[in-house]
């Protein structure tokens, strides 16, 4: 065989192997949700026919021509029976784009769609695609609203990484034809971490925001937000409210942000986040969870104490590492959750739950006091309700 066959087989053989890798739960669980031992989603998934040229005459040497670096930060809906993933997929030249990959289980053969999906409207001054949350809205449209970032224009010709991020909008109903909506209007400077609520409230549609001052600092930003918008292809939140504020000495001190869309339940709308704070090791990224009022999303109802999720083992590890972040979740008509996690901005996991479990989670553990000695007694409280069962 010559070097392109040789070649060719080898990585077609190990994508497919890759692809068709069963996934397993982890062992031992904290009875709040499952692990797996695979991540679902990496950059090696990138199907070989968008990164070699399959011709012998024009690649004899069978040479990768676009590198696919990375996987993650996914959006995630159930769609026809399966599991989609709306993949943030990063390039070798460090550009993101929304790729989408589908598998039957939800757990593994995540396989990517034929080609990744150009946003209408792109052009140059959108340098750079991220993190699109997809929300099935009750108008019957699917939204998905993602981070638009740009140069920042102010910034001195000394400095190339100062940039602006804003909330692009688009809309789909078969996941293949997208429209673009015009980018959402706040009165902050930037925005990211931009979710649209599945419902419409007082008529109009609901938007979580993360209003901030500056790319990398809230600056006075407080939290996460909620704004009502009146038109949704041009949409404009007049007052944005701080629905989860940042707090001293808590998982989200430096900043926080909405995952996915919320999950409705009996009790309340299930809400998933990130929550960031400063370390001597540099920015730490966890996952936290609370409930808020169905009526009123934007009032929270239960705040558990702590993180959800946090890194641990290889997840600790990446291009940017100690960092989980989530913008997808599933859950399934018969109450099962499908959390859609990415580590350290590289790789794509899930972890399966049910609504019975996370509605639990919210209303029984217990909330952060604020100071070590309230911690203590939360312990002390538990230990003495178990006298005589250890
Ligand atoms: O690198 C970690 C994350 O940093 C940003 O999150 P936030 O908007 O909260 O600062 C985003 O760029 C996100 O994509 C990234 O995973």
């Amino acid at each position: 065989m010559s070097i392109f066959e040789t070649r060719k087989k080898s990585v077609i053989d190990a994508y497919e192997a890759l692809i068709t890798k069963k996934n397993e739960k982890e062992s031992l669980s904290n009875g709040i949700y499952d692990r797996y031992v695979h991540p679902v989603l990496t950059g090696d998934h990138a199907p070989y026919f968008w990164k070699y040229d399959l011709n012998e005459n024009t690649n004899p040497l069978f040479e990768e021509r676009f590198g696919i670096n990375a996987a993650f930060n996914a959006g995630a809906i159930k769609f026809k029976g399966n599991y989609i993933m709306v993949a943030r997929v990063e390039g070798n030249d460090r550009k993101s784009f929304f790729a989408i990959a589908e598998s039957p289980n939800g757990v593994d053969n995540f396989r990517f769609w034929e080609k990744p999906i150009l946003i209408p409207g792109g052009n140059s001054n959108e340098t750079n695609y991220y993190d699109m949350r997809l929300v099935q809205h009750e108008d019957g449209y699917i939204y998905g609203t993602f981070c638009v970032e740009s140069k920042d224009p102010s910034a001195p010709a000394s400095d190339q990484s100062s940039a602006v991020a804003q909330c692009g909008i688009v809309r789909t109903k078969d996941l293949l034809t997208w429209e673009r909506l015009d980018d959402l209007k706040t009165p902050s400077p930037q925005q990211r971490n931009v979710v649209i609520h599945p419902e419409f409230i007082d008529g109009k549609y609901a938007f979580y925001t993360r209003p901030q001052d500056g790319f990398i600092d809230t600056g006075s930003g407080g939290g996460i937000g909620f704004g009502l918008a009146a038109d949704v292809k041009h949409a404009v939140i007049d007052h944005e409210v701080i629905v989860h504020a940042r707090r001293y000495h808590t998982v989200y001190e430096a900043k926080n942000g909405m995952g996915p869309a919320p999950i409705k339940t009996e009790k309340g709308w299930l809400q998933l986040a990130h929550g960031v704070r400063n370390s001597a090791a540099g920015l730490r990224y966890v996952l936290y969870m609370f409930m808020t009022d169905l009526k009123d999303p934007s009032k929270v109802i239960y705040n558990p104490g702590g993180f959800f999720m946090a890194p641990q083992g290889i997840e600790r590890v990446g291009d940017v590492s100690n960092v989980l972040f989530t913008n997808g979740w599933i859950a399934d008509d018969d109450g099962k959750v499908f959390i859609y996690y990415a580590s350290s901005d590289t790789r794509m996991h899930v972890a399966t739950s049910s609504i019975d479990q996370l509605v639990d989670y919210v209303m029984h553990t217990p909330a952060d006091d604020y100071y070590s000695n309230a911690s203590v007694e939360n312990i002390l409280e538990i230990v003495e309700e178990n006298k005589g069962l250890y």
